[in-house]
């Protein structure tokens, strides 16, 4: 009987030794609506890792800001109460300037110009979020940023006093810039705050506007290209550094793939959702010349005041982004 117990014991433990580390869930909030493209290349990104893992990694995405509000996701991720997340780089330009990189009007305007200024901050940002205790998987632009407004405007004068949505910094920034008051509002919220009134206008993509079916509220829409900013998904670093190299390679190549893909889609939703717009019954076309302008010297401005909020590792990115172009 002795014999058996032994035999049983150590069986169990052989069994014990050879299973497969227990299949983890990893719970992925991300802030915006399951439609946008952001959110869909996310969902595939999560079963390419499910599946490229055989079920040791199951990644759940959470759109909609429906686990954590776009604003918490980062601090969530920081400390643990989630393993994964997606994020808009530049709403984190309020800890530091360099995560602004992107929200320059008018210093990277295409999606060429913007793969190439990424590539030249990709390194800063890395290094900027492993101090964070965050590890960097993959990024993906939003299309070119116009302007929606209610009324026609046709030049900085008659933005004055307009109530503005801003969704980080650099778009508060601009509307104090050109006279406009900011509020900042997460594109979750965006539907109900046009429709009540607590904002009449807003700078983002045409993806943004479409997703939020904005022509329930707004008539006119700016094709302004003043920047493409970007959303990237991390992972807690700690969660990261307990991940098996076979898992980690698994990760690291659906990310890439999640990034060729989301790119791609992100050209292809530009003019799709431009269509979606006009369709919805808002006028969409290219701002006046004097609105560029005035638009181009504020860029200046912002620029000149990014460069010495960012200081040497700013300066750095734009210059190693200068000369790519
Ligand atoms: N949409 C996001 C950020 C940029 C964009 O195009 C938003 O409006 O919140």
């Amino acid at each position: 009987m002795k014999d058996l117990t032994t035999l049983l014991a150590g069986t169990a433990t052989a069994i014990a030794l050879a299973a497969p580390a227990a299949a983890e869930k990893w719970d992925m909030p991300m802030a915006y609506s399951a439609s946008n493209f952001h959110s869909a290349t996310g969902a595939e990104f999560a079963k390419c890792v499910t599946t490229g893992t055989g079920g040791d990694i199951e990644i759940v995405t959470h759109p909609s800001g429906s686990l954590f509000p776009g604003a918490q996701i980062k601090r969530a991720i920081q400390t643990g109460q989630v393993p994964i997340g997606e994020r808009l780089l530049s709403g984190h330009q309020n800890e530091n300037a360099l995560f602004g990189f992107d929200s320059i009007p008018f210093l990277a305007t295409s999606f060429d110009d913007s793969a190439m200024l990424w590539e030249a901050a990709k390194p800063t940002i890395t290094e900027l979020l492993a101090e964070q205790n965050l590890t960097l998987l993959y990024a993906v632009p939003w299309p070119p940023q116009g302007l929606y407004f209610k009324n026609e405007v046709n030049s900085v004068a008659d933005m004055e006093g307009i109530k503005f949505r801003s969704y980080n910094n650099a778009t508060s920034r601009l509307a104090e810039l050109t006279g406009m008051l900011p509020v900042t509002i997460e594109a979750a919220e965006i539907s109900q705050a046009f429709a009540t009134g607590v904002a009449d206008s807003m700078v983002s993509s045409g993806s943004t506007g479409y997703d939020r079916k904005v022509w329930e509220s707004l008539n006119y829409f700016y094709e302004v290209d003043a920047w493409l900013p970007r959303n990237y998904v991390m992972v807690n670093s700690g969660v990261w550094d307990g991940v098996s190299d076979g898992n980690k390679a698994v990760i690291r190549a659906c990310a890439e793939l999640a990034e060729y893909a989301g790119n791609w889609r992100s050209k292809e939703y530009t003019g799709f959702t431009l269509q979606g717009l006009r369709d919805g019954g808002m006028t969409v076309g290219p701002a006046s010349d004097q609105m560029v302008d005035e638009l181009k010297e504020i860029g200046v401005t912002m620029t000149n005041e990014w460069l010495e909020a960012a200081g040497d590792d700013g300066a750095a990115i734009v210059d190693a982004f200068k000369a790519m172009q």
